[in-house]
Parts: C-alpha cells; sequence; structure tokens
C-alpha cells in the first residue's frame, strides 16, 4: 500500500470516442499490461473494461468502453450501455480522437458526452500524432481548445506512448483527494474467463473479414485446472450462421487450429501457466438481437 496522506488522489476515468480511435490501446498503455484487446477493425471493444493504475500519488481507475456508434443491432445498444455506465460513473472523461479525423470530434460523441456530462472534468485526447507530421497537430489542437469545452487538450500517440506521462500527471493534477477505491495490488476486477474469451475473440477479429468477426462471440464453457498443471478451457465460438461456422472451422479444420494456438500463447502469457485450449464453433441465429443471447454471453451489465 502506498503512504496514503490527505494529498492521495483517487477517481474513475472514462476513455471514450469513436471506433478505432485507440482507446484500448491507450488503457493497455498506461497499464504497462495488455488489459483490452486491440485490432486494425473497429468496433473491436464490446464491453466496460477496467483496469487499475496505482502509484504513490493516486489510484486511477480507467474504463475503456466501445466505440460509440450508430446502434444496428441489440448488441450495439448494449454496447453503448456500457459507454454509458463508464460515463456516468467517471470523474474525469478523455473524449479520444484521432488527428486523421482532422481532430473535429464527432457529432454522436458530443452529443452523447458534452450534452449529458458538461458539468464533468471533460479532456480531448487526440491521438496517433506519431503517423501525422508534427506541426500538422497544432491546428488541430488549436481548434479544439478555442471550443472552450475541455479542460485540457492533449496530443498522444498511444502506440508509440509519446506525452502519456503528461497525459497521466495531468489526469492526477484534476482528480479529487481520496483513499484507492480498489485494493492496490490488483490490475482489474474481471474474471479471467473474460479476458480468455477476450483473447479468442481477438484472434478471430485479426483473422477473418466481412461479417465474420461482428457475428462472432466467445462463450467459455468449462476452465479448471489439471492435476498434471495448467489450465484446461473449453471454450465455444458462438456465430449467427452456417455459412460463418464454416469459415471459422476452415478446411480440414485449419483455420480454427489457427485461432487456437494464437489464442493459446496469448492467454498463457496472460495467465502465465500452460493452457490446454478446446474450442468448438456454434451456431446461434441471430444472437445479436436477442436478449436473452445477449446475457448468456455476458452482454450485459454487470456480468463480465
Ligand atoms: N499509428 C498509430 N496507431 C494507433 C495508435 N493507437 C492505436 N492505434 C491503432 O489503431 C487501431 C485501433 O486501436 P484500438 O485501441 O483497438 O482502438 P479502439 O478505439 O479501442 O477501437 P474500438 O474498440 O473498436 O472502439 C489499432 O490498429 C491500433 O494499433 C497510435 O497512437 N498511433
Ligand atoms: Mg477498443
Amino acid at each position: 500500500m502506498p503512504a496514503l496522506t490527505s494529498e492521495f488522489k483517487s477517481g474513475y476515468v472514462a476513455i471514450v470516442g469513436e471506433p478505432n480511435v485507440g482507446k484500448s490501446t491507450l488503457l493497455n498503455a498506461l497499464l504497462g499490461e495488455k488489459l483490452s484487446i486491440v485490432t486494425a477493425k473497429p468496433q473491436t471493444t464490446r464491453q466496460r473494461v477496467l483496469g487499475i493504475f496505482n502509484d504513490e500519488r493516486a489510484q486511477i481507475v480507467f474504463l475503456d468502453t466501445p466505440g460509440l456508434i450508430k446502434p444496428k443491432y441489440l448488441l450495439h445498444a448494449k454496447m453503448l450501455e456500457f459507454a454509458d455506465w463508464a460515463l456516468e460513473d467517471a470523474d474525469l472523461i478523455l473524449i479520444m480522437t484521432e488527428v486523421g479525423k482532422q481532430g473535429t470530434l464527432p457529432s454522436e460523441v458530443e452529443e452523447r458526452v458534452l450534452k449529458r456530462h458538461a458539468d464533468k472534468i471533460l479532456f480531448a485526447v487526440i491521438n496517433k500524432v506519431d503517423a501525422v507530421y508534427k506541426p500538422h497537430v497544432l491546428p488541430v489542437m488549436d481548434k479544439l481548445i478555442r471550443r472552450n469545452q475541455f479542460r485540457e487538450v492533449i496530443p498522444i500517440s498511444a502506440l508509440k506512448r509519446q506525452n502519456l506521462d503528461d497525459l497521466l500527471n495531468t489526469i492526477i493534477r484534476y482528480l479529487p483527494n481520496g483513499n484507492p477505491l480498489y485494493p492496490t495490488d490488483i490490475l482489474s476486477e474481471h474474471p479471467e474467463r473474460f479476458f480468455v474469451s477476450e483473447f479468442i475473440r481477438e484472434k478471430i477479429f485479426e483473422r477473418f473479414s466481412q461479417e465474420v468477426p461482428y457475428s462472432t462471440a466467445v462463450e467459455i464453457r468449462e476452465f479448471k485446472e489439471r492435476e498434471t498443471g495448467g489450465a484446461y478451457i473449453l471454450a465455444d465460438i458462438v456465430v449467427e450462421r452456417p455459412t460463418q461456422k464454416a469459415i471459422l472451422i476452415g478446411k480440414h479444420g485449419q483455420s480454427l487450429k489457427e485461432v487456437g494456438s494464437a489464442a493459446r500463447e496469448e492467454i498463457e502469457r496472460f495467465l502465465q501457466r500452460k493452457v490446454f485450449l478446446e474450442l468448438f464453433v456454434k451456431v446461434r441465429e441471430n444472437w445479436r438481437d436477442k436478449e436473452q443471447s445477449l446475457r448468456n454471453l455476458g452482454y450485459h451489465m454487470g456480468k463480465q
């Protein structure tokens, strides 16, 4: 435990923004551990992912969220609920944009955050500054500063870890005084099976295109320690249609095998023990639009 003084700071910080701007990359970079999956595709994150930063000055509970989109499926509506839940809890909100989008915060994000949470401490975070010529960042910052809605406008590269110390120091400066909200020796509060299912989903996002990754969810059916050491994990990959099942399995089961071995590596790194992973593919028609299926797959608040 850090020495607690009346100066100690603690609070919740939500990271919100359009899909693919780098929210999960930032969470991982700030914590120095991959907690939230990252892929090149938008709509990767589907839930609220909590990560706890601790040092001698503060405890910051970061909340990564799904990118804000117009819902087409009930799943999307649930994703927005997760983002709203994080916004409600937040003491401070990082509204993230990427410099390639000219720093114009999208109207949907604005509506959702600026109108409902204007009373909270809002920072604009401009990500991916590594990808552009530096002088191009200044006019983007200027535009955001002149709107007078943000207490701070901070350019960063989450990927290259540029300016993250400045971001952290500034966050700590604005947080309220208070004791830690969580134990100081844990990184997150989600159960191991949450991370396991996410790592499997990440490998599917990386390997398949079009509707397949978006029609996929992962459910851990068994997770037990083996007498011979390591963990035995049995997971169902749930898709919406038989054609998607065939694509995921691939010729002679090759595609599924590749997903399995890539996921196993990632899971072993995270759990720091050997893992025996078995994957099955199941069809559950239109699960993205069914309340009960979404519930069973963990897409409802309070169950992650
Ligand atoms: N060049 C560059 N790429 C980045 C940076 N941060 C993230 N990316 C890339 O942007 C892509 C999306 O990153 P994510 O962290 O998954 O983005 P996200 O905002 O969490 O996306 P959703 O969960 O879909 O809303 C990945 O390919 C990242 O490697 C950055 O600072 N610079
Ligand atoms: Mg994400």
